[in-house]
């Protein structure tokens, strides 16, 4: 058995947080919550996956296409009008749930992964040369991985990748020898979706600047579980998606320092990202449209304002200590049970649990639970190279939002007793 393999001391009498809210009432709130799934209750624990949607993020999508559809920014009718008022009115809403100083820093994307894109095909490549590096960490999801690689073999700069250790910690030490006036770029994961992982990002980003290096921080899972500042926090970049918050697929956003987008070039052309257009010479619209070619998704935007203002009504300060309720209770449960080990076990952890099940193969126990209603996610969840630090093909991963319940843990504790019975 591998040394990462070390059990999690769970004979240890830790103070087990309290829950906060009446999860019940919020429960009400989410439609899909009462479905039935292969003729058992919905248990659904994939939300790092995409989260399940509010009905006021439901009811946006739908009066919009009811009552509110124009394109926006284009026409001085009273729709359009009335629809571009309320894709700004989202923009704001984002610009204050991660504290940024102005709306011209908030461009919406499709999501984390185009949010990266965007940086590195704008920034990375007026940046980047032979001989520079971007440093990144072996924790990272595909999405801040693939764009480097491609940004790096365009511009002949190195691609660098900060170790982690067997609970899933980034080794800080190892980081800080990485960095060097080689270094331009650091991309790193804010909480990881393989390991749950919370990296010490205000630190990892001041080691970066003391090297002036530009720092992208993915955000794809910090929205749903922490409060943002990005002013606090100081990066220059942050990327993040709409569908793990509650909101709807396809919207995301990316927050860059003003400085920074302005002096970026373009991502993509289009309508909309310009200021005037001839043959001779285009000049490009100000922020943050230079980056928003195109028609945009104005229904997903809506939907995302709407998600920022329910998760804003609950507020994260009781989201948190729910999260960490489950978790808590989630890490307890699934490593009393012999024969599972729990991958990732850092400092710092937001509310998912990856784990092994000796002898069975995640998959096997991913349609097993499915029988049972209960969704979880198995497999390299798009990132392979933290199966390869733990020398595994894949895990099962169980992943938390602000509606589960403790009971629908014991759910999955159960559904894992009765795949091991099948196996045994
Ligand atoms: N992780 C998961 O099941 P998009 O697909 O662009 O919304 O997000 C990409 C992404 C980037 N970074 C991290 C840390 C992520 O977790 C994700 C998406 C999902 O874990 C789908 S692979």
């Amino acid at each position: 058995m591998s040394e990462f393999f070390k059990e999690r001391v769970v004979s240890e009498p830790v103070a087990c947080p309290i829950d906060v809210y009446d999860v019940e009432l919020i429960r009400e709130d989410f439609p899909i919550l009462s479905r039935r799934v292969h003729g058992n209750k919905l248990i659904y624990l994939d939300n790092a996956a995409t989260a399940q949607k509010p009905e006021i993020v439901i009811d946006a999508v739908s009066e919009y296409y009811g009552s509110q559809n124009a394109n926006i920014h284009r026409g001085v009718h009273f729709l359009s009008e009335l629809a571009s008022g309320l894709y700004e009115e989202a923009r704001s809403k984002i610009r204050s749930l991660i504290n940024a100083k102005s709306d011209k820093e908030i461009i919406f994307t499709r999501g984390t992964t185009e949010s990266i894109n965007l940086v590195a095909f704008s920034y990375g490549r007026a940046n980047l040369k032979a001989g520079d590096e971007v440093l990144i960490t072996t924790m990272e999801h595909h999405s801040n991985i693939v764009p480097w690689q491609l940004i790096c073999e365009q511009t002949g700069a190195k691609l660098r990748v900060a170790p982690i250790d067997d609970n899933g910690d980034v080794i800080f030490e190892a980081y800080q020898k990485l960095l060097s006036e080689k270094t331009k770029i650091v991309a790193m994961v804010h909480i990881s979706n393989a390991l749950g992982t919370i990296n010490p990002i205000k630190k990892m980003i001041e080691a970066a600047h003391s090297v002036d290096a530009a720092v992208l921080i993915d955000g794809a899972q910090s929205t749903a579980h922490v409060s943002i500042d990005v002013q606090s926090l100081d990066c220059d970049f942050m990327a993040f998606s709409g569908h793990k918050m509650y909101g709807p697929t396809g919207i995301g956003a990316l927050y860059g320092k003003q400085e920074f987008l302005e002096a970026m070039p373009p991502y993509q052309g289009g309508g909309d990202m310009i200021n005037s257009v001839s043959f001779e010479k285009t000049t490009y619209a100000e922020l943050p449209y230079k980056f928003e070619a195109g028609t945009p998704n104005i229904v997903g935007a809506i939907g995302l304002g709407r998600a920022i203002d329910y998760i804003q009504k609950i507020g994260y300060a009781k989201i948190g200590q729910h999260h960490d309720f489950l978790l808590h209770y989630a890490h307890q449960a699934l490593s009393a049970i012999d024969k599972v080990h729990i991958i990732g076990n850092a400092r710092n952890k937001a509310s998912l649990v990856s784990f092994v099940l000796e002898g069975i193969h995640p998959h096997d126990i991913g349609t097993i639970l499915d029988q049972n209603g209960i969704a979880v996610r198995t497999g390299h969840h798009c990132a392979q190279p933290v199966m390869e630090r733990f020398k595994l093909p894949a895990t099962t991963r169980a992943s938390f939002a602000l509606y589960n319940t403790k009971e629908e843990i014991d759910r999955l504790v159960e559904g894992i007793y009765g795949v091991i019975k099948i196996f045994s």
